[in-house]
C-alpha cells in the first residue's frame, strides 16, 4: 500500500479536526478532543489537545494520511513533533485560516512563521474556511499577504465541514502522486450524502470584537485596554492593572496604590534591565507568595499588564492563561 501524507495546519477554530474527519473513511481517524475550558470555549466546544489522524483509501494499493495540528500554542510541542518527525515526509500541507476571526492576517502570519521550515519544503494550499459566514478578507487579500510572506500557495475558500468541499484541495495536493484519478466520483458522492447531512451552525457566544486586545505586529503583542476585563474573568484573579512603559497607571481594577505602584515601578525598569543584563527580551515577571497573593506582570510592546491572584492558582496555569488571552483572543 502506498500511503501519501499531508498535514493540516492552523489556528484554533479553522476546522481542521472538522476537514479530517469530513474527508477520512468512516470510523477510521483518530481525535484527541478535549472540553475547551478556556477562551477557545467561547468559539467551540472541544479543542485537539494532541493531534488528528485520518485516512483514506484511495484504492487497493493508494491511500491518503491526514495528520492534524492542535491549534493552541499551549500544545507547540505537538507542532514539532508532527512538523519534524510524524509528517515531516508528507506530501503536502492544507494551512488552514478562519475568516471570522478578527486577525485572519495575524493568524496566517504567526502560524507561517511556526511552521516555515516545512512550508519552505513543501506544496501548500491555504484552505479559507468559515467563508460561508464572512466573505471579507477576500482571495485577492489572502494572495497579497502569502505573497509578502514569500509563499507560494494557492488560495482556496472552503467549507471544512464538507468533503466535497474539502477533497479538491486533497486532490491538488495528492493527484499528480498516485494513480488514482476518480476524483470527480468521490467529490460526486460527498455531495449527495451531504445533501441530507445537517450542519452544526456555530454561532460564537460572544464576538471576537469583544476581545480586542491585541494586534499581531511582527511578533510584538499590543496590549489593549480591554484586556483588564478579559483577564478579570479568569479563575483566580482578584485584580489586574494596565501601565504604560513609563510605569503610569492606564486602568486598574487592584485597589492596593502599593501593588499599583509596584507595577508602574517593574514596567519602567524592564527595558533598562533588558540592556543592563543581555538576558534578551523580559517578557514576564512573577512575584509568588505562600501567604499572600501572587502577582504576575506581563511586559508587551509599550505597556505592562499586572495580574493580582489567589496563591490557590497556580501561576503556571495563569500565566497560559493570560498567554493565550494576549495571542488568540
Ligand atoms: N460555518 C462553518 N463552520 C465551520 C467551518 N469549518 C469548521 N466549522 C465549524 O467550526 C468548528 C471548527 O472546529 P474544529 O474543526 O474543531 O477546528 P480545529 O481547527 O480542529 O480547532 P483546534 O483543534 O482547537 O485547533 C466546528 O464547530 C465546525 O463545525 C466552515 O467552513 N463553516
Ligand atoms: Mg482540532
Amino acid at each position: 500500500m502506498d500511503y501519501h501524507k499531508l498535514l493540516f495546519i492552523g489556528p484554533v477554530g479553522a476546522g481542521k479536526t472538522s476537514a479530517i474527519r469530513a474527508v477520512c473513511d468512516d470510523h477510521d481517524n483518530l481525535e484527541t478532543e478535549a472540553k475547551a475550558s478556556d477562551m477557545t470555549g467561547l468559539r467551540k466546544a472541544t479543542t485537539t489537545v494532541a493531534m488528528d489522524y485520518g485516512c483514506l483509501t484511495l484504492n487497493d494499493n493508494e491511500s491518503v494520511q491526514f495528520y492534524g495540528t492542535p491549534g493552541q500554542s499551549r500544545f507547540k510541542f505537538m507542532w514539532e513533533l508532527l512538523a519534524n518527525n510524524l509528517a515531516a515526509d508528507c506530501a503536502g500541507i492544507v494551512f488552514l485560516v478562519d475568516n471570522t476571526r478578527n486577525y485572519p492576517m495575524r493568524d496566517l502570519k504567526y502560524y507561517s512563521h511556526e511552521f516555515s521550515e516545512l512550508i519552505a519544503r513543501k506544496k501548500v494550499i491555504l484552505g479559507v474556511t468559515r467563508s460561508d459566514l464572512r466573505d471579507d478578507p477576500t482571495v485577492l487579500d489572502y494572495q497579497k499577504a502569502l505573497q509578502e510572506l514569500g509563499i507560494d500557495a494557492a488560495v482556496r475558500f472552503i467549507d471544512a465541514r464538507k468533503a466535497s468541499s474539502v477533497l479538491p484541495l486533497v486532490k491538488e495536493l495528492v493527484g499528480e502522486l498516485v494513480s488514482f484519478d476518480s476524483w470527480s466520483d468521490l467529490t460526486n458522492q460527498a455531495l449527495s450524502n451531504e445533501k441530507d447531512m445537517v450542519f452544526e451552525e456555530v454561532v460564537p457566544e460572544q464576538d471576537d470584537a469583544h476581545f480586542a486586545i491585541q494586534e499581531y505586529i511582527g511578533e510584538e503583542v499590543v496590549m489593549k485596554d480591554a484586556i483588564i476585563d478579559d483577564v478579570m474573568n479568569l479563575k483566580g484573579v482578584r485584580g489586574a492593572v494596565l501601565t504604560d512603559d513609563m510605569g503610569e497607571i492606564i486602568t486598574s481594577s487592584i485597589e492596593s496604590p502599593e501593588v499599583n505602584d509596584f507595577v508602574g515601578f517593574v514596567a519602567g525598569v524592564v527595558k533598562v534591565f533588558e540592556e543592563a543584563s543581555g538576558l534578551g527580551s523580559v517578557h514576564n515577571i512573577c512575584v509568588k507568595s505562600n501567604t499572600e497573593d501572587n502577582l504576575s506582570i506581563f511586559v508587551g510592546g509599550d505597556k505592562a499588564l499586572g495580574v493580582q491572584s489567589s496563591n490557590r492558582v497556580s501561576v503556571r496555569t495563569l500565566k497560559q492563561q493570560v498567554d493565550d488571552l494576549l495571542q488568540w483572543s
